[in-house]
């Protein structure tokens, strides 16, 4: 499949935009909180999930989603919102726990819902999988051209309510993409140490659906390989899954130690940065100069300190608003 320049260059673009956000997070969470490592202190408090590593993988499947297409994310939520066309400035207002954010500074960098996106994630390992397929289901029933994707980690296939989801999608033959991001580990658990296959690919046979696996590191498959699933079930076909083999760049967490990461592992992934594998397939071309790879990482930088000083400007909710929008 032949790709053109402008499609190549909008998943440049994201890649960069993600990365940048994710550094920019990554720098700001450690104001203050160093050298005793204070959870709550600094301007964002809580825990950090960070998705450095594995930005061509929201951005290959994104590519191909229109705003009203459902999507579910995870705890390492800001990829996935950032390729689904969320709002920079809400964005990052939450993540603060600012007034202005999306959940009104309530959720914190992991709970992000944008409806005008149609975007939600959450905490809980797996959670978002069975929601996405209940709204494949609604859009089945309303007879809508619409797709859900469901994004999350290879530790979260492991939990029932993938297993359950993705048979009931299969047996409603509803419009739903599962996104499994094998980004090798859940937390510090290597795969082989809590998965019975060597590939959630393979997982798909027992559901009577298609599924690959792909590069995750690489937008182009990735793209390519969404586009076969987002098509189909935008003909109602029914759903499909795909696997990306992928490498998260930072801890699990931020203040994670990684004594679980074997000699030089990082390293070696680091030589598979999707921005450089994208970069280099798009200078090869002839469609991106040194000056324009610069040039568009100075937009995206611009874009995400715009982002921050929104956010660091706008005012916390107040005192007596604690109860207002919760469950309580
Ligand atoms: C139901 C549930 N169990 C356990 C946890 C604690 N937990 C948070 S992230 C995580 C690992 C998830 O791994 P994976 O699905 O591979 O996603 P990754 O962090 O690698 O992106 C776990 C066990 C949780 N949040 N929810
Ligand atoms: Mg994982």
């Amino acid at each position: 499949m032949a790709l053109d320049k402008e499609t190549l260059l909008n998943l440049y673009r994201n890649i960069v935009l993600i990365r940048t956000f994710e550094e920019r997070v990554g720098e700001m969470y450690y104001e203050d909180k160093l050298p005793a490592f204070d959870i709550a202190a600094g301007p964002i408090p809580g825990e950090m999930h960070l998705y450095s590593g594995q930005e061509a993988v929201a951005a290959g499947v994104c590519a191909h989603l229109r705003r009203d297409d459902p999507v579910t994310s995870t705890h390492r939520p800001h990829g996935h919102m950032i390729a689904k066309g969320g709002d920079l400035n809400a964005m990052m207002a939450e993540i603060f726990g600012k007034k202005t954010g999306l959940c009104q500074g309530k959720g914190g960098h992991m709970h992000l819902f944008e409806p005008a996106i149609h975007f939600g994630c959450g905490g809980i390992v797996g959670g978002g999988i069975p929601h996405a397929v209940g709204a494949a289901l609604a859009i089945k029933k309303r007879k809508e051209d619409r797709v859900a994707v469901a994004f999350f980690g290879e530790g979260a296939a492991n939990i029932g309510a993938f297993h359950e989801s993705v048979n009931l999608a299969a047996v409603w033959k509803v419009p739903v993409v599962f996104v499994v991001e094998d980004n090798l580990y859940a937390i510090s658990v290597p795969k082989e140490a809590s998965t019975s296959v060597r590939s959630n690919a393979e997982r798909g046979a027992a559901y009577g659906i298609p599924a690959v696996q792909v590069d995750g590191q690489n937008a182009i498959a990735v793209y390519e390989a969404a586009q076969v699933a987002i098509d189909r079930a935008r003909r109602g076909e029914g759903p499909s899954l795909i696997e990306a083999i992928c490498y998260r760049f930072r801890g699990h967490f931020e203040g994670d130690a990684e004594g679980y990461l074997g000699a030089g592992e990082k390293l070696e992934w680091k030589e598979k940065d999707p921005i450089n594998i994208l970069g280099d397939q798009l200078k090869e071309q002839g469609w991106l100069s040194d000056a324009e790879a610069e040039a568009i990482q100075a937009v995206m930088s611009e874009r995400v300190s715009a982002a921050e000083l929104f956010a660091r400007e706008s005012p916390y909710p107040a005192p007596e608003e604690a109860l207002e929008h919760v469950f309580a």
